[in-house]
C-alpha cells in the first residue's frame, strides 16, 4: 500500500492501491467469492483517481464495501468485530479510527519504497501581473475556453480551474486574477483572491512576458510578507512576440510552443498522488459561474473605455433540463448613465452583447441551444460596497 492523502478541499482521504497489495489481499481476505468476480471489481479500484470515500469508523478493508465489495470483504469484517483488523502485510492492525489510521498511513508512507508507476497530481496556480497572458494559458492548457481574457487589463476576478490529464499526470491548474494594487474594494478582493490561490497551490506557475525579462522576483511582484510556500517555476509567456534568450522556459499561448516543456516541468515537481478528478473532466465551477463570466467577458468586448469594470453579473435561474436551456441573468452597472448605455439605441447594444455571450454558453454546453433573458440593473457603487462584493461572489464571505 502506497499511503492515502487527504484532499485539502474536501478532507477526503484517497487511496492507491499497489497491484502487489491487491493480489495479497484477494488471498488473504477473500472467502467464498470467486476469484474472478472479486478480480473485476479490483480492477476498478485500483484504477487511478477511484475515490474511495472517508468513512470514520471503516477500517481499510471496510471502506472497499463502499465500492462494492461487501462480500468480498466479509472476512475481513470478521476480523474487524473480533477487534482484529490486520492487513496482508500484517503491518496495520485493528485500524478502528481515521486517527490512528491516518498515523498507520504516514508511518506506511515514510517507508514505503518510490513506486514509479504511481501518479502525479496536484494544484498548479497561473500568478503574474495583470494581463501577463494567464487566462490564455489557463484556455490553450485545457484545450477549452473556461477563463475569459481581454486585452484590458483585469479582466479576471475570480479564480477559474482548469483540468489536464495527461498521461500519468493530472494538472489542475487555476488561473488567478492579476497581482495588482488594489485602488477600490473590488480589487482588494481581487488581490486576496490571487493570493489565496497562491497560498493554497501545490505548484506555484509565475508568467512574466518574455518581452520584458528577466522577471522581478514572485514575491516582489505580490507584495508577498515571506516567500511562497509552494515552489515556483518562472514561465515566460508570450514568446511569439520576442526572440528567447537561451535557457528560459518560454511559452506562447498562441502558437503552443514550449507548452510541452512546460507541462514536464511542472510534471516534475507535483506531488505523487492518484488523480482528483476524471481523467475526462475539464472544469470543476457549475455551469452558472461560467455562463455568468461571459456574459462579463462580452461586456469587455462590447463595452468601451472604463465601462467594463463597472460591470458585473450575475445568474438568477439556469434551467438546463430545458431546450434551449434557459438562463435568466442580470448585468449590473454602477450608474443610471451607464445602464443607458449598455442598453444602447432601441436595445442594439445589450442585445448585441447577449448574442456573444450566448455563443460561449453555448459552445461551453458543447453546442445546446441557449436562450439568454439577459436583464440590466443600476446597483450603486458596488465596486466599492462590501456587500454587494460579497453578494456578487467576489469578496469572501
Ligand atoms: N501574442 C500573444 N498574445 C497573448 C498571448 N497570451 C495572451 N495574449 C494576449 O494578452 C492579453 C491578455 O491576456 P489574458 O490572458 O487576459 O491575461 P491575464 O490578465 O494575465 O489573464 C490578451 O489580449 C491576449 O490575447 C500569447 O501567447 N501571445
Ligand atoms: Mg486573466
Amino acid at each position: 500500500m502506497r499511503a492515502g492523502f487527504r484532499h485539502r478541499a474536501t478532507g477526503l482521504w484517497r487511496y492507491h492501491l499497489d497491484p502487489e497489495l491487491v493480489r495479497d489481499t484477494q488471498r488473504n481476505h477473500v472467502r467464498g467469492d470467486s476469484e474472478s468476480q472479486v478480480d473485476v471489481a479490483w480492477r476498478d479500484i485500483g484504477k487511478p483517481g477511484t475515490k474511495i470515500r472517508r468513512r470514520p469508523d471503516a477500517c481499510l478493508w471496510c471502506e472497499f464495501e463502499w465500492m462494492g465489495l461487501s462480500r468480498a470483504t466479509s472476512g475481513c469484517q470478521e476480523q474487524h468485530e473480533n477487534g482484529d483488523a490486520l492487513n496482508p502485510h500484517g503491518d496495520l492492525v485493528a485500524v478502528y479510527s481515521v486517527e490512528r489510521k491516518r498515523a498507520a498511513l504516514l508511518a506506511q508512507a515514510a517507508s514505503a519504497p518510490y513506486t514509479s508507476d504511481m501518479t502525479r497530481c496536484g494544484t498548479i496556480v497561473l500568478a503574474g501581473r495583470p494581463n501577463v497572458g494567464k487566462s490564455t494559458l489557463l484556455n490553450a492548457l485545457v484545450g477549452e475556453h473556461l477563463a475569459i481574457v481581454s486585452p484590458k487589463p483585469q479582466s479576471t476576478r475570480l479564480p477559474v480551474v482548469g483540468l489536464l490529464t495527461r498521461d500519468d499526470t493530472q494538472y489542475i491548474f487555476t488561473d488567478s486574477p492579476g497581482l495588482l494594487e488594489p485602488e477600490y474594494q473590488l480589487h482588494e478582493a481581487m488581490r486576496a483572491a490571487a493570493l489565496r490561490a497562491i497560498d493554497g497551490a501545490e505548484l506555484i506557475a509565475y508568467l512574466h512576458p518574455l518581452a520584458e525579462y528577466p522577471a522581478p522576483e514572485l514575491a516582489t511582484v505580490a507584495r508577498l510578507e515571506k516567500p511562497p510556500r509552494a515552489p515556483v517555476v518562472t514561465v515566460y509567456t508570450k514568446s511569439d512576440l520576442v526572440a528567447r534568450p537561451p535557457d528560459v522556459l518560454a511559452v506562447s499561448a498562441l502558437t503552443g510552443a514550449g507548452i510541452d516543456t512546460m507541462l514536464a516541468t511542472l510534471r516534475d515537481r507535483l506531488p505523487e498522488s492518484p488523480f482528483h478528478y476524471d481523467p475526462d473532466e475539464l472544469a470543476t465551477q457549475p455551469m452558472r459561474f461560467f455562463a455568468a463570466e461571459f456574459i462579463r467577458e462580452a461586456a469587455f468586448e462590447q463595452l468601451h473605455e472604463e465601462l467594463p469594470y463597472s460591470v458585473a453579473s450575475e445568474i438568477d435561474e439556469f434551467r438546463e433540463g430545458a431546450e434551449p436551456v434557459y438562463i435568466r441573468a442580470v448585468l449590473y452597472v454602477e450608474r443610471e448613465s451607464q445602464k443607458g448605455i449598455v442598453i444602447g439605441e432601441g436595445g442594439r447594444t445589450i442585445k448585441a452583447l447577449g448574442a456573444a455571450a450566448r455563443a460561449k454558453i453555448e459552445a461551453l454546453l458543447g453546442g445546446q441551444r441557449v436562450f439568454l433573458d439577459l436583464h440590466v440593473k443600476v446597483l450603486p457603487k458596488w465596486r466599492r460596497d462590501e456587500p454587494s462584493l460579497k453578494r456578487l461572489g467576489y469578496a469572501a464571505s
